[in-house]
């Protein structure tokens, strides 16, 4: 018997370009000048932010999914097997493959941003996993979605790994936290998270001798210039990321090389020179920070599995 087609369960239009013309025309129009980092996840930015996880300074990803792999038994017996596994941002689904040997869940739902690299993605991993029920949800996981009704007895565990946790503010992540942990209750959040480290480790993270990380940056104004009709000067920008010590994250900005104007969407935006839009927070965190946080947000937290040095963490809480 031939599969059945892998469909979307959900395809909601969330990278929606309306979203996206209105919040850049806010960035550019008045401080803070900042947009959401969500929108860097078009096709290119996610092939992009793939090829920024395999970069030798990029340590999160490497370390992480050491952590997971080394684990994976270990969070298995945590959390038990046969749970309805929800990712959130799954991208290209390969953090998941670590644990499913062991966890085994019954179903798998990958929530991503963008589609097109969700579907060809969790496709894959049902090939690669027969059995495995896998049905993506294409959707911002940000906002509010719609997931297929619960498994009966099968407790609902959600899997946010890549620090992705770190793009929140402090107060947003207090809200997602909050939401998951009503979202998931009975089960629990299995959740990766980047630590603090020496700030010479982290800038050079996020300034790859690449060029990788400035080309994923950099893609935000491409992507307006392809689907907004935007006309963006990409050149005329330079990739911007540094260690804010007293917010405890990793900042990246674009900033105007030149006063310069820009059109878009019927209005034109004057940049100074030295403009810098704010396109990513990258927060960094200490354990008893998160632990803090969890519980703040309504969770009981469980083990916690970092690497020998301390550069990363993977967190299982109780909702
Ligand atoms: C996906 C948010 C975890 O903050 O390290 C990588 C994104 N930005 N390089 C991070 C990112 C620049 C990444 N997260």
């Amino acid at each position: 018997l031939a599969p059945a087609p892998l469909r979307t369960a959900v395809d909601v239009e969330t990278a929606d370009e309306a979203g996206f013309l209105q919040d850049l025309q806010r960035a550019l129009a008045a401080p803070p000048h900042s947009i959401s980092p969500k929108y860097f996840y078009d096709a290119e930015g996610s092939r992009l932010f793939d090829r920024i996880c395999e970069l030798p300074e990029y340590y999160p990803t490497r370390t992480e999914r050491a952590i997971l792999s080394e684990n994976a038994a270990d969070i298995a017996r945590e959390i038990g097997t046969g749970c309805d596994l929800v990712e959130f941002g799954a991208g290209s689904c390969s953090k998941v493959r670590l644990l499913l040997g062991d966890l085994r869940p019954r179903r798998y739902l990958p929530i991503d941003i963008s589609s097109e690299h969700l579907e060809v993605s969790a496709a894959e991993l049902e090939r690669e996993h027969p059995g495995l029920l896998v049905l993506p949800v294409a959707g911002d996981y940000t906002s509010t979605f719609h997931l297929p009704p619960a498994l009966a007895g099968a407790p609902r565990v959600g899997f946010f790994p890549g620090s992705t946790i770190g793009n929140f503010t402090p107060a947003e992540a207090l809200q997602f936290l909050r939401g998951a942990a009503r979202m998931l209750s009975g089960g629990g959040l299995l959740f990766g998270a980047d630590l603090v480290k020496d700030p010479a480790v982290l800038h050079a993270a996020y300034n790859d001798a690449q060029g990788v990380t400035a080309a994923f940056n950099l893609n935000l104004l491409a992507r307006a210039n392809r689907e907004l009709g935007a006309d963006f000067d990409v050149d005329a920008f330079w990739h911007s990321a540094f260690y804010n010590a007293a917010a405890g994250r990793i900042e990246m900005h674009l900033v105007s090389r030149r006063h310069q104007r820009v059109a878009l969407g019927g209005e034109c935006y004057e940049l100074d020179e030295g403009l810098a839009l704010h396109t990513e927070n990258s927060y960094k965190f200490t354990l008893d920070g998160l632990r803090r946080l969890a519980v703040q947000a309504g969770f009981r937290p469980q083990a916690v599995w970092t690497d020998p040095d301390r550069l990363f963490s993977v967190h299982w809480l109780r909702a």
